[in-house]
Parts: C-alpha cells; sequence; structure tokens
C-alpha cells in the first residue's frame, strides 16, 4: 500500500491507509496505547487495542519518542479528538527506535525555548524537527525561490561564480586561506569580482546564490563564518538608484509571496505580521543619520559606518517619522567602502553606494562600481592594496565593460528579520561561527 500523508486523512474515513512517521507523543493506559504520530504535513492519533493482537501492543508498547514508524490502520470517527477522526493500527513497523532520553527537547506548542540555543545547535536534527523551524524552512525555501523568480521574470542570467579563488574581493583581513594542491587560495568573501566579470562578459544581468565566507571572529547575533548571499549584478545602469529600486521591488514581490502563502501559519507560530511596504523604501544619508542620531544622544562610532546601536536607533526613528520599515542608507565616505566602488563625480569624497536597513540591521550593501580601469587601480592604490594581486580582476576591465553595478543580500538576515528571530543562528541551517562548526567548537573567552 501507499504511504498516504497525514493531512490527507479526512478523506480517508472508514478506509484503509498507511502513513509513516515519528512518534510526537505516548499515553500508555495498560490494555491501550494512544500515540500521536507526526509528519511533514501534520499530526493524528493511533490507537492500538489490546483486541488488536498480542504482539502488536508489545511492539507499541516498546516505542520511544521520536522513533520512526511505518503504521497500517483503518481511519475511524472519534468525536473525542480535535480532528474528529484517528487510526485504528492493524499493523506497526519499527522503522528506526529513537534512544532514550532526547539530548533535547523539541520545541512544542507548550514549551518554548526549553533548551539553550548552543545545545539545541548541537543537536540541531533533533531541533529543526520542531514545528517552528519546520514552518523556518518553508519561508526559506519559498524567499529564496521568489527572489530568484523576480530576477529570471526579470531577464537574469543565473552564474556560480567560483568559491575558491585566488584573490580576496572584500578586504584581506577577514579572508580563509585554503591549501589549493602546493599554491595558497582563498574561499570568496563573496562573489564580487566574477559577478563583475559577467558584465565584462555581455550577460548584462546576472545573479548568483550561494555560501559565501567570512573569517571574522564576531560573536553577534548577526555574524556568520560561512552565509548565503544573494547576489545581483546589473550593466548600463546611470545610477545606483535604479539598483535600489530593482531590490526594493524584488523585495516587495516576496514579501508578498511568503505573506498569502505563510502569513497564517507566521502569525500562529511566531506570533508576527509579514509587513509589505505599501509605497517607496525610505532614503538618508550618513549625514543626515549622524544628525538625527546625535539629536537623540546616540554616540557615533564615526563618519564612516554605523555601529549596531546606531542601526538599531536610526531604524526606530525612520519606522516612528515614516512607518517605513526599510531604509537606504546613502552617500557613505568612500573611504570606508570597497575600492570598487565608484566615487561621486560632484564630491569624490562620497561612495556612489548604499546599505539597505530593515528593523535595525544591515541586509545589503550595493554600488555602482568604478568600471573605468585607471580610477579603478587608483582606489586600490589608495588602499594601499597590493595591484599585483589584482591584476587578473582589472583584466576584466581592459577589452570594454559597460557601466554597471550590483548588491548582495545577506540571505539569513532577511530570513531572521522576516521572523523577528532573536540570532541569526536560529535563521541558518546549521550555523558556522568562530566557535562552531557543525557543532561547538571552544567556549566563548577560552
Ligand atoms: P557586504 O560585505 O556588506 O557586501 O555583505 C553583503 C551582505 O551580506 C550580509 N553579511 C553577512 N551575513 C552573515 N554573516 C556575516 N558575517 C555577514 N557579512 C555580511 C549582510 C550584508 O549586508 N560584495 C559586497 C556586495 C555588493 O556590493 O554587491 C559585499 O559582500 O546582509
Amino acid at each position: 500500500m501507499e504511504r498516504i500523508l497525514i493531512d490527507q486523512l479526512k478523506n480517508k474515513i472508514e478506509q484503509e491507509v498507511r502513513i509513516r512517521g515519528r512518534v510526537d507523543t505516548i499515553r500508555d493506559q495498560g490494555k491501550i496505547v494512544f500515540l500521536v504520530i507526526r509528519d511533514g504535513s501534520g499530526k493524528v492519533q493511533a490507537v492500538a487495542w489490546q483486541g488488536n493482537g498480542e504482539e502488536l501492543i508489545k511492539t507499541v508498547k516498546s516505542l520511544t519518542l521520536e522513533s520512526i514508524v511505518d503504521i497500517t490502520g483503518e481511519v475511524k470517527e472519534a468525536n473525542q479528538v480535535e480532528q474528529g477522526f484517528e487510526i485504528d493500527i492493524k499493523d506497526i513497523r519499527i522503522d528506526s527506535l529513537a534512544q532514550s532520553p532526547l539530548p533535547i527537547v523539541v520545541e512544542g506548542e507548550h514549551n518554548d525555548n526549553v533548551t539553550a540555543l548552543d545545545q539545541r545547535l548541537d543537536y540541531r536534527w533533533i531541533d529543526l524537527r520542531s514545528p517552528r523551524n519546520q514552518l523556518m524552512m518553508s519561508v526559506s525555501t519559498l524567499m529564496t525561490d521568489k527572489l530568484r523568480e523576480f530576477c529570471i521574470s526579470n531577464n537574469f542570467k543565473e552564474i556560480q561564480a567560483p568559491r575558491i579563488i585566488r584573490t580576496a574581493s572584500e578586504s584581506g583581513a577577514n579572508v580563509f586561506e585554503v591549501k589549493y594542491f602546493d599554491k595558497k587560495a582563498y574561499l570568496a568573501q563573496s562573489p564580487q569580482f566574477h559577478k563583475q566579470m559577467a558584465m565584462a562578459a555581455g550577460l548584462e544581468r546576472v545573479f548568483n546564490v550561494g555560501p559565501v565566507f567570512r573569517a571574522e571572529k564576531s560573536f553577534t547575533t548577526r555574524h556568520l563564518t560561512e552565509y548565503t548571499s544573494f547576489d545581483v549584478e546589473i550593466a548600463y545602469i546611470d545610477s545606483y538608484k535604479e539598483l535600489c529600486v530593482f531590490e526594493q521591488e524584488m523585495i516587495k514581490s516576496m514579501l508578498k509571496a511568503v505573506k498569502e502563502e505563510y502569513g497564517e501559519r507566521i502569525k500562529e507560530l511566531f506570533k508576527i505580521e509579514i509587513n509589505i511596504p505599501n509605497g517607496d523604501f525610505e532614503y538618508i544619508t550618513v549625514e543626515q543619520a549622524k544628525a538625527k542620531l546625535a539629536k537623540i544622544g546616540v554616540s557615533s562610532k564615526g563618519d564612516e559606518d554605523f555601529s549596531p546601536e546606531e542601526e538599531r536607533k536610526l531604524s526606530e526613528i525612520i519606522k516612528e517619522e515614516t512607518g517605513c520599515e526599510f531604509l537606504f542608507v546613502t552617500d557613505y565616505p568612500h573611504v570606508g567602502r570597497a575600492f570598487y566602488h565608484m566615487k561621486d563625480p560632484h564630491n569624490p569624497k562620497i561612495a556612489l553606494g548604499f546599505d539597505l536597513f530593515w528593523n535595525g540591521i544591515e541586509i545589503t550593501t550595493g554600488a555602482q562600481r568604478e568600471h573605468r580601469i585607471d580610477a579603478l587601480r587608483e582606489n586600490a592604490k589608495e588602499r594601499g592594496m597590493d595591484l599585483t594581486s589584482l591584476e587578473d580582476y582589472f583584466e576584466y576591465f581592459k577589452y570594454g565593460c559597460p557601466p554597471h553595478g550590483g548588491f548582495a543580500i545577506g540571505t539569513e538576515r532577511l530570513l531572521m528579520k522576516m521572523l523577528n528571530l532573536e540570532s541569526i543562528l536560529e535563521a541558518t541551517y546549521l550555523p558556522n561561527t568562530p566557535n562552531r562548526l557543525g557543532k561547538l567548537i571552544t567556549k566563548i573567552g577560552k
């Protein structure tokens, strides 16, 4: 008999069915044992009576929580259970008996976060079984799918930039070095150089989704050492503002789809509403932002960037003033930005780029790029960078390269904000951080 998903059982009253899933709860009343079985689609009560056979009841009594079972039985009306039906077990096979006790408690409707996050992450495969995490994975899937779909429907091509590269693109400091046979190579911190290569290759509009690596010892709720970057690059732009508009529409269409598909479930399990901004996102320059922050007495980290507290406060101010959760911050001093950002021709101290904040956290950096090779070399020289190591990159601009720009979204941060999670670790399938590689490797401070 073919397996049927639990959410399809309502159409099978008085029929024999086969379900496969986990033991969610066990209530042993001696001559009768009540199980709740859970699969990816839902839960159902399954009952074993002594009258159904000695062997059967013995097997059921040997079960432990989270064991995997294969059950055949009849769907019977049962007014005493909420669903109005249950399964009368005729046959049961244990596919995998779970050890007891479990190392962590699977978060349920009535037991939120009972186990510390680090321990939950150490047993992530058990932690992910919770309804909240199952929903999070569904939302994550739809989120990336919709971002991709938006690009594809706007005539983009997908590229897979190499992850092992010869030259660090962002800054030399936070790059992982790897041994490449007898040579030195790096794990890409971003597909930056290779998405720009696509512009020189005439691909005009590209996106790239994949892992990037940052060797940064940041123990924060927003940093990973490996994350998934959603990168976009567009040729023949006149201004980076076109990138902002494109990203705004991409995020809005994604949020709309998530709300339509999972809005109610998200409300139920995460206690939040997905808000789709009505009009355009807000814009503010760094100078204006710093002035606003100074006004409410938030001390500044400096003129070039924002501290996490500044990011949070700035978002709060703008949300209070305009109701908008999204804020493009523009006009950053060039000196604090990547060398490949184009300088504003009217004010060369300013970079033609932006960051996008969502409810207090930066989710994107983007910019118009410097596509003129001499100016690009000059920018790199100003930063004291080793020009010879950049020669391969400079070559992309030698044989005709259109003006272009792009941006990158940290997808885990996007998901974290969407579901209002406290830490990026919760929004990541299996997070790597400075002290965690699949499992906790060192305690902070040791
Ligand atoms: P940037 O370094 O600002 O820009 O990264 C872009 C976005 O990636 C996310 N992000 C991170 N997420 C988790 N852990 C980290 N350690 C981490 N670092 C960054 C953030 C951030 O906004 N090449 C440029 C992009 C471009 O100009 O196209 C870049 O990588 O959401």
